[in-house]
């Protein structure tokens, strides 16, 4: 087994008294997009009910963690204002919590006064792409509610980032950044048990760099957090398969499985049921 590691037996990820345990199964973030809408003309239609509906869905089918977001993070794409983005993930985040959903809730923002909305209505921790960056409250946030934080890797921002982006050793480069990003998250008061870390698949990086990073992303592992991979339906998945966003399932599962064995303890994905049933099966095979 040199060369390899499964992650670390044991782990617990608390907050806001939930647990996670790591190393014994992988856990499967589903993505739960609640940006308004493409059939609503300019308004802010925001179906609730089917947001709600669509996390049971994903917790029925495996999920631990549900990924509430209300700002895509697409590039090229405008920002919203954080009364805009709040009004779309406090109703569900709210509904979430009141109906027990069962599984840990994650605000997807980068904003400290949506994370803290969010986690005064019962989210459990904040994904933020920026790692603390975005705003500079961000980490008291965290540190005073006692949430859990990814800390996403991520050159440029969501606007820039495909604009060419280089790096002379694309691992090292992200190992030695999200060390940084640890370092400052702890030295502002967040709990070393509530950091997990993320490589951040597609920002700022070529295909190529995204296949690297998985080929090498045990290298991860020598930062002991727990590992959260995001590949899902992604564009050089797309390049690998010459395949349409709608047609990247397989290529998608295909890399979960790869990310598993290579020390992924999280993976981020909109295909939940597809993703469970595999995850199960590495696990068993491999864990
Ligand atoms: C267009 C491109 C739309 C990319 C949406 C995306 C990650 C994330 C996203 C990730 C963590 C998506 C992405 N990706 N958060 N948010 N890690 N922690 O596919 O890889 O949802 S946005």
């Amino acid at each position: 087994m040199t060369g390899m590691f499964p992650a670390k037996r044991g782990n617990t990820f608390q907050c806001r008294g939930k647990q996670l345990s790591f190393g014994e199964v992988t856990h499967i973030m589903g993505i739960l997009n609640v940006t308004p809408d493409s059939f609503s003309d300019g308004g802010d239609f925001l179906d609730v009910h089917a947001a709600v509906a669509h996390a049971k869905q994903m917790v029925a089918a495996g999920a631990t963690i549900i990924d509430v977001g209300g700002e895509s993070s697409r590039p090229g794409a405008m920002p919203v204002s954080t009364a805009q983005e709040l009004s779309r993930v406090s109703p569900v985040i709210s509904a979430l919590v009141s109906d027990a959903v069962g599984a840990l809730i994650s605000v997807d923002t980068y904003k400290a006064q949506v994370a803290r909305h969010a986690l005064e209505a019962g989210a459990h921790l904040v994904n933020d792409i920026t790692a603390l960056q975005g705003d500079a409250e961000m980490a008291t946030v965290v540190a005073e509610m006692e949430a859990g934080v990814v800390l996403m890797h991520m050159k440029g921002t969501p606007r820039t980032m495909q604009r060419t982006p280089q790096y002379d050793d694309v691992v090292g480069e992200i190992c030695t950044w999200l060390q940084q990003r640890i370092q400052a998250a702890e030295a502002q008061g967040i709990a070393p048990e509530r950091v997990i870390i993320d490589p951040g698949i597609g920002f700022g990086k070529t295909t190529k760099h995204n296949l690297e990073i998985l080929k090498r992303l045990e290298e991860y592992r020598g930062l002991n957090k727990p590992i959260l991979v995001g590949t899902s339906r992604k564009s050089f998945i797309g390049n690998v398969l010459d395949l349409p966003v709608t047609e990247r399932v397989e290529g998608s599962v295909a890399t979960v499985c790869w990310a598993i064995i290579h020390g992924a303890d999280i993976v981020r994905v909109h295909d939940v049921q597809a993703t469970v049933r595999a995850a199960r099966m590495i696990d068993a095979l491999y864990r």
